[in-house]
């Protein structure tokens, strides 16, 4: 593999780790816990992972540990850092008993299903040390809900001697590792799950779960690119920019970045949602801003647009409901129909309510909300042109209120998409140590015997050395919610509280960013240099943890 200079130079880096992981380390057991809500249910599900301590890892005594064989899984989208989780996990195994195996399952959990796997040995682990992506094996959306997938998977498990197995993932997936523990517990199977908290998304978080890998170095990236951007929209004064942001669901990392960079406008989904907001009141407030800056002279500007935006519009839900059930149980006569005859078919399929709405939508828009949906059954949000959707309302609307006589100046848009871009960049020193460290607190919760825990690692604003490292078990996270019809275990997520510190700070600033132009331009990731300017964790954690 060619490297660049900075990843001869990254390679060396050595990931900081907390204190107590430092040396021998020793397990020690805090008080039991329960799940978030819906307890009885939970522990009706899960008779043998529901209720157990968290763990917490404190400097002790080294002992000598025979040789084990661990597997390792990363599930769905990419987050910078897996590749330190994974030599984190490598490293820690290793400093237990040196001929202890590490296999990676190739291309996520249908890996194990397909008994797809490698040996992940350290010339392989030296390659990826603080890289980004996830490609040392790949990763994958396979669901492992099934019994015949578990049962499949532990045909492998048991032929390579496997004593426990990482699952690196996000809500959903940690939620099947939960499933999977209690599985392979209750037929005794010998076999451990642990797993490690991933998602760009932020979503991923709760008391006891700070934050959600990855996030940190995608919004660092994707405010970056921002700031750019607003520098040339600063230098030209011509266009209005409509950028799209990552995150299927809750809106954190739009939040972070307006945060960092201070747009004009941000559209905080969570909030739309609260206040009943329709799809015109969302156009009409952005139009607002864009009226009030031309009145002054400033026809440019800059919108930051949540992906998952359309779900929380209250009735663009109901639609995206009705279709989900329509398309799911129509799906052989939906595939016959031709694409150009495919709108006026949903529009007559449709309750009047949802149709009447649906036919009101920008072509390219009622298109993309017909597309596949991904394996857990969700519109794939990262194909809604939401920045053109809205664009082209506000153009509409500003038109209107031109034909009325009102002052709008001059609108031109620009838009963009910012996601991809940032999933695999290379950790930043947050991310990097986060990660490793996470990944070496599942070895040793591995060595603990547990199963059914969650790596958890918190304090993070404060230096690494004063992290705190242990384990929660994952029923402690989970509730009950509707999937699919059904009512179904699943871990909590995490939206944006509008009562939090992040949006409250937001919320405090955003009239006075709307009008004045005062934009931060991040820069680049830093990755050598003064700590103020190289460890700094995300605004968002700083703000909730400053207590
Ligand atoms: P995870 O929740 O699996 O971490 O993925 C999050 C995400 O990056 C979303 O922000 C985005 O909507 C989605 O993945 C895109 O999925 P895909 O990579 O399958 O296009």
């Amino acid at each position: 593999m060619t490297k660049s200079a900075l990843q001869i130079a990254r390679a060396a880096y050595q990931p900081k780790l907390p204190k107590a992981l430092k040396g021998a380390v020793k397990a020690v057991e805090g008080a039991a816990t329960q799940s978030v809500a819906d307890q009885e249910a939970i522990k009706k599900l899960f008779p043998n992972t529901y209720g157990m301590p968290l763990i917490k890892f404190e400097a002790g005594e080294a002992v000598k540990l025979p040789a084990m064989n661990v597997g390792v899984i990363l599930s769905g989208g990419q987050a910078p850092g897996g590749h330190n989780v994974i030599s984190g996990l490598f490293d820690g195994i290793k400093a237990l008993n040196a001929d202890s195996k590490l296999y990676g399952f190739i291309l996520g959990p249908g890996g194990l299903v397909d008994h797809n796997y490698m040996e992940l040995t350290s010339d392989i682990i030296d390659e990826y040390r603080n890289t980004g992506g996830f490609d040392i094996i790949g990763s994958g959306r396979t669901k492992l809900e099934k019994e015949e997938q578990f049962d499949k998977g532990l045909e492998i498990l048991k032929e390579l001697g496997i004593k426990a197995l990482v699952i690196i993932g996000g809500d959903d997936s940690n939620t099947n590792a939960c499933v999977l523990a209690e599985y392979y517990a209750a037929k005794n199977t010998g076999v451990q799950v642990i797993g490690c908290p991933k998602t760009i998304d932020g979503d991923l978080k709760n008391e006891m779960i700070e934050t959600s890998f990855g996030f940190d170095t995608a919004c660092k990236v994707y405010s970056e690119v921002i700031g750019n951007i607003q520098r040339d929209c600063n230098s030209a004064r011509k266009y209005w920019h409509f950028i799209k942001l990552m995150g299927r669901s809750a809106s954190h990392i739009a939040l972070e970045c307006a945060l960092q960079v201070q747009p004009n406008v941000c559209i905080i989904s969570e909030e739309v949602e609260t206040k009943d907001m329709s799809l015109d009141d969302v156009v009409t407030y952005i139009a607002q801003v864009v009226a009030d800056r031309a009145a002054q002279g400033n026809n440019f500007g800059t919108v930051l647009i949540p992906e998952g935006l359309v779900e929380f519009i209250p009735a663009m839900k109901r639609l995206i409901a009705e279709l989900n059930d329509f398309l799911a149980s129509n799906a052989e006569e939906f595939s016959q129909i031709k694409k150009s005859h495919q709108r006026d078919y949903i529009i007559r399929k449709l309750s009047p309510e949802n149709s009447a709405i649906y036919a009101s939508l920008p072509e390219g828009v009622a298109r993309q909300l017909t597309l596949d949906r991904d394996p857990h059954g969700n519109v794939q949000v990262s194909l809604i042109e939401t920045e053109k959707l809205l664009s082209e309302m506000v153009a509409t609307k500003l038109a209107t209120w031109k034909a009325e006589g009102k002052y709008v100046g001059k609108f031109a848009a620009q838009h963009h998409f910012f996601g991809y871009e940032g999933r695999c960049a290379a950790p930043s020193n947050y991310d990097a140590d986060y990660c490793y460290s996470l990944g070496y607190t599942a070895s040793m919760l591995i060595a603990n015997g547990k199963t059914g825990y969650m790596s958890s690692v918190r304090n993070t604003t404060a230096p690494a050395e004063e992290w705190i490292a242990g384990g929660v078990p994952i029923t402690m996270m989970m509730n009950m919610e509707r999937r699919h019809g059904e009512m179904k275990p699943v871990i909590q997520k995490a939206l944006v509280k509008l009562d939090g510190a992040p949006f409250k700070t937001f919320a405090a600033m955003r009239d006075q960013w709307a009008m004045t132009t005062d934009y931060v331009y991040p820069g680049p990731i830093q990755y050598f240099g003064p700590t103020e300017v190289c460890d700094q964790p995300t605004k968002t954690l700083q703000l909730e943890q400053a207590k």
